[in-house]
């Protein structure tokens, strides 16, 4: 009914707006002026609407950043988030100061340079090398810059050090996620998407002895202050596993495994204090899959050692499961 409504509104406001002009034809007409003609009056009056567009303009992108700046992402749970999260600040911070600079300029140079009959003509200049060199040298710097300190913290965090982090993998397929973690032998059993089928979705060799201590969740739990490399891997489609709370993603790949290492460092019961009890992490799909890609989600869990340990000792292994199936 709202739509409605705007549509009846919004025709309703061209039909005054055409009115409006044919009265100011009309009263032209009573005046014996032609209606076409451009005064110095409405010069000044346009240039002048044109100086309260444009600062109203800029004021409602100022409102918009307070009123909508509480929905954006809490600052980084993981370490390596907070370099990212400062090369966010630094960018948007030079964005936005030349975004006001040259909006600023661009509306007054409208209003002060209004065609008017006490001022003389524009001066026609083509050309100026002085000016070419400082608008095309000065950006290029900056530019550079910009991208080598973007370059630099994408190094930091691709090569992050992998020797001390336990290793989970990650597994996604049309429409939801499993986390599987290695038994006590530390390492996780073979796989093969040959082998995936009923009971077996993950494709898991179960006669590679390392995979018979493997424990697949439908929780990823993490450990605070750990390092933890992740494993991706998908069965059907290229999905992408996204944690923004770790400000994390990576393309989970049919046939073969990526990888993303990472440290979180806020558990979920301090997240569940600074934003409410009904804070949760979450490992969301960011490439549209399908139908219900919108709730490819799973439930991610940061907690103390001791905590994890207890919740992945509850955790049955692949042999236990294979067992109860037969
Ligand atoms: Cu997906």
């Amino acid at each position: 009914m709202t739509n409605v409504f705007i549509v009846v509104i919004s025709f309703l406001l061209v039909v005054t707006l055409v009115q409006l002009v044919r009265v100011g034809q009309l009263l032209g007409d009573i005046r014996k002026k032609d209606f076409n003609v451009v005064t110095e009056t409405d010069n000044k009056r346009q240039s002048f609407l044109m100086l309260i567009v444009g600062l109203a303009f800029l004021a409602s992108c100022v409102w918009q950043y307070f009123a909508w700046n509480p929905l954006l992402l809490p600052s980084a749970s993981s370490e390596h988030g907070v370099i990212i999260d400062e090369l966010m600040r630094f960018t948007m911070i030079l964005i936005i100061s030349v975004f006001f600079l040259l909006h600023l300029f661009l509306f007054y140079f409208l209003h002060k340079y209004k065609k008017s009959s006490d001022k003389h003509k524009a001066y026609y200049y083509t050309h100026n090398n002085k000016l070419e060199y400082i608008w095309t040298i000065v950006p290029a710097i900056i530019l550079t810059g910009v991208i080598l300190y973007g370059l630099n913290v994408w190094d930091r965090i691709t090569n992050a050090d992998t020797s001390e982090a336990s290793v989970i993998e990650v597994y996604g397929k049309q429409f939801g996620w499993n986390a599987r973690y290695p038994g006590e032998d530390q390492k996780l059993g073979s796989h093969d998407y040959k082998l995936v089928g009923g009971a077996n979705a993950l494709g898991i060799d179960i006669d590679d002895v390392n995979s018979l201590d493997d424990k697949v969740t439908r929780e990823l739990h993490l450990v605070v202050g750990k390092p933890v490399l992740m494993k991706l891997r998908s069965q059907d489609i290229i999905h992408s596993a996204f944690m923004p709370h770790f400000r994390v993603q990576m393309n989970c790949v049919p046939g073969m495994t990526t990888q993303f290492v990472f440290t979180p460092t806020k558990t979920t019961k301090e997240m569940k204090m600074l934003e409410g009890d009904d804070f949760e992490y979450v490992l969301l799909c960011n490439k549209i899959c399908g139908v219900a890609h919108y709730n490819m989600q799973m439930k991610v869990v940061v907690e103390t050692q001791e905590e994890y340990d207890a919740w992945l000792l509850k955790q049955g292994t692949l042999s236990e499961k294979l067992l109860t199936q037969k």
